[in-house]
């Protein structure tokens, strides 16, 4: 994971070494200016991430907490809700809705759900076509009607289509623009009506696909298609063909709506689950040494324990066993319920000789025994 946001991420960096060329155990606050500039952060978040650092000279992690703290929102919870789940997929035109929805639709499969999709983008012919070429690829049915035909009713049939063939997941495409904005805001309104009366409480995620080439302008139309219909979720794309990741940064702040995955490139795979932690650290990275005081996450939020007593095998070996339980490894310290999407923290404890799995609470959820890891 922490490679995929390295991935997505060079451009950004590369720009970013303009200004500081070698890692260094901290920067100064003027060269800071520049390094957040260069990566796209908006100026005003800029000035409140300035204004928050008291001295001259900032340490990986004093930039770390304040980074954390713009994407306090960035949290996602699941609602409760009898399958299929419904996600519906808005954004403009070009800003990688259908070849997110592919994505997103062989994840889903690749954790054992039964996926189908729906192409109500029906103002285009090519757009329909372009999502059945993707849904035989990846082997997922779909739910189509001809160019011009009612979306809703597209939307109504895929959702009533995998209620009766008991599928786990539905994926609605939908398009980016119409004659007028105010087609488009009342085409959007009357799917989300409608999806509600094919099974109650669809579409449960609404999911804005942002283009990262845009930087900051994007958050402009973002306001736009939340202001439309309750926006849940973004999903941030073509990181890798950007220098603008930094505007990740000013989008969650500006927004305050989760971030649930970023693009970085044009396969089925190229999708990960946006990590706030790993996303922090690999755009970091290029500017700091690492430094063991200052790197750790436990000075950051106080809470996080570092797992110092595992060997790279033995965190492999955890890795693994947490993957086979139904979680997603976000981090050296967070996984994520695969259904649930509830994040739980890692810690070891050494009076039990275990790894534990917990709420936020401090409740066990899991428990791995030391010799498990061996
Ligand atoms: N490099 C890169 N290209 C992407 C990514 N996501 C989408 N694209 C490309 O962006 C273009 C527009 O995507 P498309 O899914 O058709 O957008 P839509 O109009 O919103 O449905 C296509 O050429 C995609 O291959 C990404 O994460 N990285
Ligand atoms: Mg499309």
């Amino acid at each position: 994971m922490f490679s995929f946001f390295k991935k997505g991420l060079n451009k950004t960096t590369e720009a970013m070494k303009v200004v500081v060329p070698k890692k260094r155990s901290y920067i100064l606050k003027d060269e800071l200016e520049d390094v957040l500039l260069e990566a796209d952060v908006e100026y005003e978040l800029i000035e409140i991430i300035l204004r928050e650092l008291y001295e001259e000279k900032v340490t990986k992690a004093q930039l770390e907490s304040k980074l954390l703290a713009t994407m306090a929102w960035a949290n996602y919870e699941k609602p409760e809700h009898t399958s299929p789940f419904v996600d519906l997929i808005v954004g403009v035109n070009g800003a990688g809705k259908t070849t997110t929805i592919a994505k997103l639709a062989q994840q889903f499969k690749d954790q054992g759900e039964k996926v189908m999709l729906g192409a109500a983008d029906t103002f285009r012919a090519a757009a329909i076509e372009q999502l059945t070429r993707w849904a035989e690829k990846i082997d997922v049915p779909i739910v189509s009607s001809r160019q011009g035909h009612d979306p809703s009713a597209v939307c109504y049939d895929a959702i009533e289509s995998a209620k009766a063939k008991g599928y786990d997941h539905v994926i609605l495409d939908t398009a980016g623009r119409l004659h007028t904005q105010t087609n488009l805001s009342n085409e959007l309104k009357k799917i989300v009506r409608i999806s509600d009366k094919a099974h109650n409480g669809a579409p449960h995620r609404k999911i804005l696909i942002l283009d990262g080439t845009q930087g900051n302008s994007a958050i402009a139309q973002a306001k736009a298609f939340n202001e439309m219909i309750d926006i849940d979720g973004i999903i941030i794309t073509k990181l890798d063909g950007t220098a603008k990741g930094g505007s990740i940064f000013s989008i969650a702040h500006a927004l305050r709506i989760p971030i649930l995955y970023v693009g970085v490139g044009e396969q089925p795979e190229d999708l990960v689950v946006f990590d706030k932690y790993a996303f922090i650290d690999n755009f970091l990275d290029p500017l700091f040494e690492v430094n063991k005081e200052s790197d750790k996450l436990n000075s950051v939020s106080g809470s996080l324990i570092e797992i110092t007593n595992l060997t790279s095998e033995q965190r492999q070996k955890l890795n693994t066993l947490l993957q086979e339980d139904g979680y997603d490894v976000l981090s050296k310290h967070f996984v994520r319920d695969q259904k649930t999407w509830n994040e739980y923290k890692i810690l070891p404890n050494e009076d039990a000789y275990a790894v534990e799995v917990l709420e936020r609470d401090g409740t066990i959820v899991k428990s791995y025994k030391a010799d498990q890891l061996l």
